[in-house]
């Protein structure tokens, strides 16, 4: 008899979970694109959500082959998207790294790189 009704509560449990995270901002498509590769540093980087950004709580870095950040340091937000400006940091492997505030109030987090050179 418990077995039955855990069974029914599950699907239910699961369903709800999915909505829920359906409302968080998910990375959509950035500029340069994720795993792309561009021939010179970019002079800025661009990263769309699905959801609109809170602007105080979100932020990007953006990291040469080095490892130093070339970011300026100031995230700009628009809507559901946010950019930084780029120094020019030679080629490589450069990784971008993203905290975001939805406006659900969830906070979700990823990274990504691309390439820059010939
Ligand atoms: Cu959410």
């Amino acid at each position: 008899m418990r077995r039955l009704t855990l069974a029914g509560i599950i699907p239910v449990i699961l369903l709800l979970a999915t909505g829920q995270a359906a409302a968080h901002a998910f990375l959509e498509r950035a500029e340069p694109r994720v795993g792309n590769k561009v021939a010179t540093p970019p002079q800025q980087v661009t990263l769309w959500f699905t959801e609109k950004l809170e602007t105080a709580f979100s932020s990007l870095t953006v990291t040469n082959a080095a490892g130093q950040r070339v970011d300026t340091g100031k995230a700009r937000v628009s809507g559901n998207q946010i950019s930084i400006s780029v120094r020019p940091g030679g080629t490589g492997t450069y990784r971008v790294n993203w905290h975001v505030l939805s406006a659900d109030t969830h906070r979700t987090d990823g990274d990504f790189t691309f390439q820059v050179g010939q």
